[in-house]
């Protein structure tokens, strides 16, 4: 595997590729291009840039979180081909760039959700949360509000200002959408990209849906193992792949995370891993990466990836605001170091002990 951290570019965040570079066993990051908005064709020069940026920071870009998709695709809209095009496109330009692992969710209107960005856990540090009871409680619509004032000024991943002003309009796209509609809408789209990510060699790496539960009556299907290995199945090539996000299944206590990792042999491309600290089955709160402090035992799930010869990037995902820092939440510095350096202990202790 390949410890990595998430990096948002020059632009936008607040961590620089320096700082990354200094985090003992960090030697990549995961980007994107964060101008562009889903459905566009990403331009070659923007990809080179960025690319040359990170090399020349001593870093490798090891994939992109994400290249997004446009809600044509995901419902299915008879202009849906000329966005699958696009997406065609920016993936062969990706493959000529010699990146070879794409992050992508198929989640309806909202990327990940959480109720709360700065919930104060008992050692002062924040973390986000989320509880059932304020989702029960909002409309979708309050929802981007409620939350943004606590976002350091940043701009959350799915919840940018532009496609919020419009989620009226969304919501309504996705009426007729139920999951049935949702997954043959991903075969549709898998089909269509699969022959260039094989001349290529492009892993996709789908993102779980986060909560693992429809939220707001949106269906969500990337939510559970039934789920994603008849995703897997439903178009059977080893490029069609995972994103294992230990944080976003583990919403559901139900998915047995070690056991799904175990059934993906051979499809995560890609791994997102953190604890969650459950106070209820509909309260949890993200905590810091050790088992000691969650609910998760973040030994069998790198135990879990090592079993499965899992060998693409992995990152330590949310941490904490810890030590003043100021950041988008979930994306500062110190506690995603703390976590990388975790997870690599894990992982040396782990590969030390099967010689
Ligand atoms: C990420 C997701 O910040 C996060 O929770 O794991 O936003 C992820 O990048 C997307 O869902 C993938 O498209
Ligand atoms: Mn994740």
């Amino acid at each position: 595997m390949q410890m990595t951290l998430r990096w948002f570019g020059s632009k936008y965040d607040t961590v620089t590729l320096k700082q990354i570079r200094q985090v003992p066993g960090v030697t990549g990051v995961i980007s994107t291009l964060y101008g562009t908005t889903p459905g566009e064709a990403w331009e070659m020069e923007d990809i080179l840039a960025l690319k040359k940026e990170i090399e020349d920071a001593g870093l490798e870009l090891a994939g992109i979180e994400s290249v997004n998709i446009h809600d044509s695709i995901k419902v299915g809209t008879p202009d849906r081909d000329k966005y699958i095009d696009n997406y065609i496109t920016t993936l062969e330009r990706l493959g000529r760039a010699g990146i070879h692992m794409v992050c992508y969710n198929f989640m309806p209107v909202f990327d990940w959700t959480r109720t709360e960005l700065a919930r104060v856990r008992p050692d002062g540090s924040t973390v986000l949360a989320y509880t059932q009871e304020a989702v029960d409680a909002l409309k979708p619509e309050d929802m981007f509000a409620s939350i943004s004032g606590d976002s350091n000024g940043a701009i959350l991943p799915g919840w940018e200002p532009e496609r919020m002003a419009h989620i009226k309009e969304l919501f309504e796209m996705y009426k007729d959408v139920d999951d049935e509609k949702l997954f043959a809408n991903l075969k549709y789209f898998l089909e269509r990209i699969m022959p260039v990510c094989d001349k290529y060699d492009i892993n996709m790496a789908i993102h779980p849906d986060d909560p693992a539960w429809s939220v707001f009556g949106l269906p969500r299907i990337i939510i559970n193992k039934a789920n994603i290995l008849r995703m897997m199945k439903m178009v059977d090539n080893p490029h069609n792949g995972v994103t294992f996000c230990s944080g976003s299944y583990g919403t559901n206590l139900e998915n047995d995370l070690p056991d799904m990792i175990r059934s993906l042999k051979g499809r995560i491309h890609f791994a997102h891993v953190r604890n969650l600290k459950f106070n209820s089955p509909t309260d949890f709160e993200e905590s810091a990466h050790l088992s000691s402090d969650g609910t998760f035992d973040m030994y069998e799930i790198m135990l879990a990836l090592y079993d499965i010869g899992f060998d693409g990037p992995i990152r330590p995902d949310h941490g904490r605001m810890i030590w003043d820092e100021v950041a988008m939440p979930g994306y500062g510095l110190y506690d995603r170091a703390l976590g990388a350096t975790y997870l690599n202990g894990l992982w040396e202790a782990i590969c030390k002990s099967h010689k």
